[in-house]
């Protein structure tokens, strides 16, 4: 069901994540402790993921569809991680104290994006489960859609609660909101170009453009984010209790 090279990338892709995972631990803690919620998503997107390698690399999480081998682990590992990303970014765009009023717009601009995002993810695997070329592509495309809502509500609303906490927020936000989509936009190409899809590439291939940009997207967007926080909290010397994000809006 997988070949050694297949099975050597997904031993990569184990190693990278753990170490990610071990660094953005280590990184964390040099946070200040009213800052350190900005390194547990990125420490558990990490975590998870080398879970979802060590499955793959032997051979879990996989189910053979039409003659072919869909990872069925990865859209798990997705499903759980992507909302985990996504809130990272999150906490550093939206203002931390709010009340009556702006909480609701908050609560609601979180739910959306996660609730796309998760959508985005569950089409994404019936796509990737479906025989029929049609009926598969009907829900690639919905996907796509969510994938859309997610970009569109992230450049639109996020961004523009992020701009008004001020340039460091808005700079890092933009610095993690262009690599996360740049990064994003990737997966859907991949998935066309791919077994699930129109298998222009082999699943050798596959495995390995999949295990760099996971790593990427996950590790270097992670450490991206964490450093990003750290050095936000150097220059605006937050007073005790108070969070870098809130100190840096002033
Ligand atoms: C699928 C196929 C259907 C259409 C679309 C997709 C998008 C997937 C994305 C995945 C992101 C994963 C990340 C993992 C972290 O390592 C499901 C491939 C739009 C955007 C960031």
């Amino acid at each position: 069901m997988i070949s050694s090279g297949q099975e050597t990338w997904l031993w990569v892709g184990f190693t990278g994540m753990a170490l990610g995972a071990l660094a953005i631990f280590l990184i964390g803690g040099r946070l200040r402790q009213e800052d350190r919620h900005h390194a547990v998503a990125s420490f558990f997107v990490c975590l998870i993921a080398a879970g979802a390698y060590f499955a793959m690399a032997n051979a879990q999480g996989l189910k053979i569809v039409d003659d072919r081998t869909v990872f069925y682990a990865r859209y798990i590992d997705w499903a759980l991680t992507t909302p985990l990303l996504l809130l990272g970014l999150l906490m550093i765009a939206l203002p931390p104290v709010l009340r009556g009023d702006d909480t609701r717009h908050r609560t609601s601009l979180i739910a959306g994006v996660l609730g796309a995002d998760v959508f985005m993810i569950a089409t994404g695997v019936i796509a990737a489960l479906t025989v029929d070329d049609t009926v598969k592509y009907v829900w690639f495309t919905i996907s796509c859609g969510a994938f859309l809502a997610v970009i569109a509500l992230v450049f639109g609303p996020v961004r523009a609660a992020a701009r008004a906490q001020g340039e460091p927020i808005a700079g890092l936000f933009g610095k993690l909101a262009a690599v996360l989509s740049g990064l994003w936009l990737i997966y859907p190409v991949l998935w066309l170009l791919g077994t699930e899809g129109t298998a222009v590439i082999g699943q050798t291939t596959e495995v390995f453009v999949f295990a760099v940009i996971d790593v990427t997207a996950k590790v270097g967007f992670g450490l991206l984010l964490v450093t990003g926080v750290l050095r936000l909290q150097q220059a605006a010397r937050p007073a005790k209790g108070a969070s870098t994000v809130a100190a840096a809006a002033g």
